[in-house]
């Protein structure tokens, strides 16, 4: 009787297990395709927290710009910069002005939003983030008029930088 209650027990259980795995598979597969979509639509891209100092304009810029293609940005100031890109494994020649998080994945300096969507559409493995080095002319948030060519760079944890994205005369 008593082993009959258990092998109940165990088979309820089991369904509950099977039930959570296809959630959990469900929500796996599932955020890529909703942050594309939402962020076309700019209604509420992927939720993006930027840590810049408090007298950074082009930071300033460039927030305003993510959030005018969709992503859900908030802004962090701080005097620390430094520690949060040590802290998040930024190497010294991918370090920008600011530096932002969307979950684990850095997005260093003036990043173009398309760039970030089709990254996160496209995850590689073992990226910490994507950086612009330094402050380019004419990429998002330094519109000044001029426009220098520029890469986006992925850096992983290993010290591998690819080149994710190229943009020549645009
Ligand atoms: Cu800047």
């Amino acid at each position: 009787m008593k082993t009959k209650k258990l092998a109940l027990f165990t088979g309820a259980a089991a369904i509950i297990l099977t039930a959570g795995a296809a959630t959990l598979t469900i929500q796996a597969s599932a955020p890529a395709e909703s942050l594309a979509s939402m962020a076309s639509t700019g209604t509420s891209g992927p939720a993006i927290t930027i840590y810049k100092s408090p007298n950074c304009g082009c930071c300033q810029s460039w927030a305003e710009y993510l959030a005018a293609n969709g992503f859900e940005t908030k802004i962090v100031e701080t005097d620390n910069l430094n520690e949060i890109k040590q802290e998040h494994g930024i190497p010294r020649e991918m370090a920008s002005c600011h530096t932002a998080l969307i979950g684990d994945l850095v997005i260093e300096g003036h990043v173009p939003a398309d760039d970030i969507v089709a990254y996160l559409e496209n995850p590689q493995f073992n990226t910490v983030g994507l950086s612009v080095p330094g402050m380019v002319q004419g990429s998002p948030g330094m519109e000044t008029g001029k426009k220098d060519n520029y890469q986006v760079i992925a850096f992983s944890a290993n010290g591998q930088q690819t080149v994710f994205r190229e943009h020549n005369d645009y």
